[in-house]
């Protein structure tokens, strides 16, 4: 499913349901797991507080693992003889009906003509730089003229990293000495995008733990300047979070979401984490999409987030 009028360029790019599952390895191997030794007892009410404990370790969140497991419950009572394979289905149901709601934010357009604006953002480490470089490499294949910004001049190494993609991919970067300001380039880029009616400008940021304010500020700096080259830009800021940091990831996301309100998520590391129920904690919260997810290391591994497969795959003993 696609979220924002943007991402259905990618046609080209059907997400298949064995790709997903690839992603999703460790944490079905983890579920299904749990859920395979749950199911060798008989039901039980007390099956339901381990199903509710089995979908917490698995990220979904207190309150959420809480109604799964209770709405399983009363599903569970009022069928009793209910085979394993339908309590699995109502599992995949019910984290189909959460993703399927209509999200809470939307991306922006750019006025005809004029570039769209991507800002990435997160925590140090997350993965935005190479979420950045795979991103700019399928709208590439799409036949998108796309420009990167630097907007990480904290090190030398992070504007060393970002060169050596768009090298690697033959794309137009705009950069600054390493401390250099982040919103300057951030503009120059816009401006120099719109100028040479480029379609598309990823801006990479510098890494930021949430609960540093005035790192949090810049960021509010860079969508302010940015905003006066293009109307509405930034049109889409992706927060990237590494899957595998659990729990804390919920609280990037509201941190972020309250300092640069977020478009879209992208899942990184998904293929190192057992933790892939966070998305649906996620989305039943913030009702921010899942965009993307990264499956590892190579600029083919990202792949768009398939609500349908994800919640198959996820309950899948
Ligand atoms: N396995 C795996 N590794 C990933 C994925 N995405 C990024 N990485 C790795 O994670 C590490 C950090 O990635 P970066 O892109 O440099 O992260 P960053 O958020 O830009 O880091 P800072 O700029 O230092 O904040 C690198 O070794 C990446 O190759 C992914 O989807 N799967
Ligand atoms: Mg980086």
């Amino acid at each position: 499913m696609c979220y924002t009028p943007f991402l259905q360029v990618f046609g080209f790019l059907k997400s298949s349901y064995q790709k997903i599952k690839g992603g999703l390895t460790k944490t079905r191997q983890f579920l299904g797991a749990r859920l395979r030794s749950l199911f060798k007892e008989p039901w039980s009410e007390e099956s339901f507080d381990k199903l509710q404990q089995i979908l917490y370790e698995a990220d979904l969140g207190s309150e959420l693992s809480l109604s799964m497991a209770e709405e399983l419950r009363h599903f569970w009572r009022k069928n009793p003889d209910i085979a394993k394979e339908e309590l699995l289905a109502f599992l995949q149901n019910q984290s189909m009906a959460i993703l399927e709601k209509p999200p809470k934010v939307a991306a922006k357009s750019p006025p005809p003509g004029e570039p769209t604006v991507i800002l990435i953002v997160g925590v140090n480490g997350s993965g935005k730089t190479t979420t950045l470089a795979k991103l700019a490499h399928l709208y590439q294949a799409d036949g998108k003229k796309v420009l990167l910004a630097a907007g990480d001049t904290f090190r030398a190494a992070a504007i060393d990293q970002l060169s050596s993609w768009a090298e690697r991919l033959h794309l137009p970067l705009v950069k600054s000495q390493p401390g250099g300001d982040p919103a300057a380039v951030a503009f120059d880029a816009v401006t120099s995008a719109k100028a040479r009616n480029l379609d598309l400008t990823l801006i990479d940021t510098a890494g930021r733990l949430q609960n540093k304010t005035d790192l949090m500020r810049e960021l509010e700096k860079v969508r302010k300047v940015v905003g006066k080259v293009v109307q509405g830009a930034p049109h889409e800021t992706l927060l990237v979070l590494d899957v595998t940091t659990g729990q804390n990831a919920l609280d990037q996301v509201e941190i972020f979401h309250s300092f640069t309100p977020l478009t879209g998520i992208i899942l990184a590391k998904l293929d190192g984490s057992a933790k892939g129920g966070i998305a649906l904690a996620i989305y039943q919260k913030w009702g921010i999409p899942i965009q993307w997810v990264g499956v590892g290391e190579t600029i083919e591994d990202l792949m768009p987030f398939d609500p349908k497969a994800y919640a198959q795959a996820l309950f899948e003993a």
